[in-house]
Formats: structure tokens, C-alpha cells, sequence
């Protein structure tokens, strides 16, 4: 067990210090299961630390972010309350090691939403939809891991950021959407790209987080995963996601 505590302190101190670190698993050797005890004890720590728990968020659910990241597996991390941004504020670059965005959509559940449910289940459980951007910064040198790297380092997670909520009963299977930094559009996608709708990544969410006996509550955020391959951001820009029919969200770097 005692592996699982120091690669999780690794991990932790690594993106507390914005400092990279070197692949945990370079010969890809470290089990899944390996590497999502070693991030739930990494936050554990948070928690420890005075953050909360705030939800889930998902990864590699389109073939944008497959192909980019070259894994194709869905995977899923922690969210907590340190890493959301308000919409509109402004985030400092020197708190990552090497940030990117990207656009996304998020969920906020009015009802707990466990195992193994339908789509239809889900969507009763949603409270709300908005437009989101999440900020990913693999604490890993050079961005580069195999699939139980990113596992440990929970899947990336850095920041969010979400836009206004609105009605969940709007057809969001297949909007438009871009991503524009500085007002010149840097991404063009859609939410279909999400596992061909957003809905079956929040399907997702809810089996893996029961699965790991942390079932997702009311009240919580599941980020679906990114629409588009991810941008690197810079201090000085302004990232924005725009979401047809849905709105936008955005934040300052500095
Ligand atoms: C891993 C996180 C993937 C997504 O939305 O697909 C992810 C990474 O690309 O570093 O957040
Ligand atoms: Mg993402």
C-alpha cells in the first residue's frame, strides 16, 4: 500500500508546487485500479487540506481528445472546490506547470444518480446544463504519460470554469460550439462529439463513481469531457466557449 501513498504524495505536491514531475509508470506496468487508489489518497489529501468535494469530471469521451492524447479509454476524476473558477475571473498561469483548455459541457445534478442507470434516468437527475472549459495540466514532464499516469494524477484536472445554467430539457445532443482565445476562434466542434451525446458520458460518470464507492450526488458537477482537442493558454489571453443556443463562458490568464 505504501507505493499508493507516495505516488499520491508525489502527485499532490506536484501540482501544489505547479512543479513537473517525471512518469510514474513509463513502462505502463502500474494496474488502473493501482492508479485510481493512488488518486483518491491524492485527494484525500485535498480534502485533508480544507477542500470539498464538488463532483466528477470525465475524460477521453471524444475521438478529438482520444487521438490527441493517443488513449482511448474513458477515464474519470475528482473534482474539488479549489479547482472551479468563477466565469469571468481571472486565473493566475504560475498556479500549473503547463496548462491547456478546452470546451466542454457541464451538469449539475438535483438528484444523487448511481450505477448502472439509462439515459432517460440520468436526465431526470439533471438539474442543469451550461457551457464549460476546463483547464487540464498534467503534472507530468512534457505532458506525456500512459493511461495509469494520467489515472493517478487524476485524469488532468486542474480548473473549471461554467457558464450560465439553463433548461436541461433543451436538445443539447448535437450543438455547435468554439472555443476562441482572444476573439479568434482556435477550435470548432460539437457536443456530439461527447460519446456521440453528452448524456452517455453523465452515464458514464454515475457507473464508475458508484463503482469506486463514491456515487454522485445532488448538488454536484460532472464536466463531460472536452469536445476538441485542447489549446495551450498563455498570461494575457481571454478564453471563451461558445455553445449554440446555450451560451458562453470565459476567464482571463494572467
Ligand atoms: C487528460 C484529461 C482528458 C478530457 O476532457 O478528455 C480530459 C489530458 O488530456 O491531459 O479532461
Ligand atoms: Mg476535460
Amino acid at each position: 500500500m505504501s507505493h499508493i501513498q507516495n505516488f499520491a504524495e508525489l502527485l499532490d505536491d506536484a501540482a501544489h508546487a505547479a512543479r513537473p514531475v517525471r512518469q510514474i509508470d513509463p513502462d505502463g506496468r502500474l494496474s488502473p485500479e493501482d492508479a485510481y487508489a493512488i488518486q483518491a489518497a491524492s485527494i484525500a489529501r485535498r480534502v485533508q487540506r480544507g477542500e470539498r468535494r464538488v463532483g466528477v469530471k470525465m475524460g477521453f469521451t471524444s475521438r478529438a481528445k482520444m487521438i490527441q492524447m493517443g488513449i482511448d479509454d474513458v477515464i474519470w476524476g475528482r473534482l474539488s472546490s479549489a479547482m472551479q473558477i468563477e466565469e469571468g475571473s481571472t486565473v493566475k498561469h504560475s498556479r500549473f506547470v503547463h496548462p491547456r483548455v478546452e470546451p466542454e459541457i457541464a451538469f449539475v445534478l438535483k438528484k444523487d444518480l448511481a450505477g448502472n442507470v439509462t439515459a432517460v434516468e440520468a436526465l431526470a437527475a439533471v438539474e442543469a446544463v451550461a457551457p464549460a472549459l476546463e483547464i487540464i495540466d498534467s503534472r507530468y514532464r512534457d505532458f506525456k504519460f500512459s493511461l495509469s499516469d494520467v489515472i493517478a494524477d487524476n485524469a488532468s484536472s486542474s480548473g473549471f470554469v461554467v457558464g450560465a445554467w439553463s433548461d436541461p430539457r433543451q436538445d443539447f445532443s448535437n450543438l455547435g460550439l468554439t472555443m476562441n482565445i482572444d476573439g479568434r476562434t482556435v477550435q470548432i466542434g460539437s457536443t456530439a462529439a461527447i460519446l456521440g451525446h453528452p448524456l452517455r458520458s453523465l452515464v458514464a460518470a454515475a457507473r464508475l463513481s458508484a463503482a469506486a464507492g463514491e456515487p454522485l450526488q445532488a448538488g454536484w458537477i460532472v464536466m463531460a469531457g472536452g469536445a476538441t482537442p485542447a489549446e495551450w493558454i498563455k498570461a494575457g489571453q481571454y478564453v471563451a466557449i461558445e455553445v449554440e443556443g446555450m451560451g458562453s463562458a470565459g476567464f482571463h490568464v494572467r
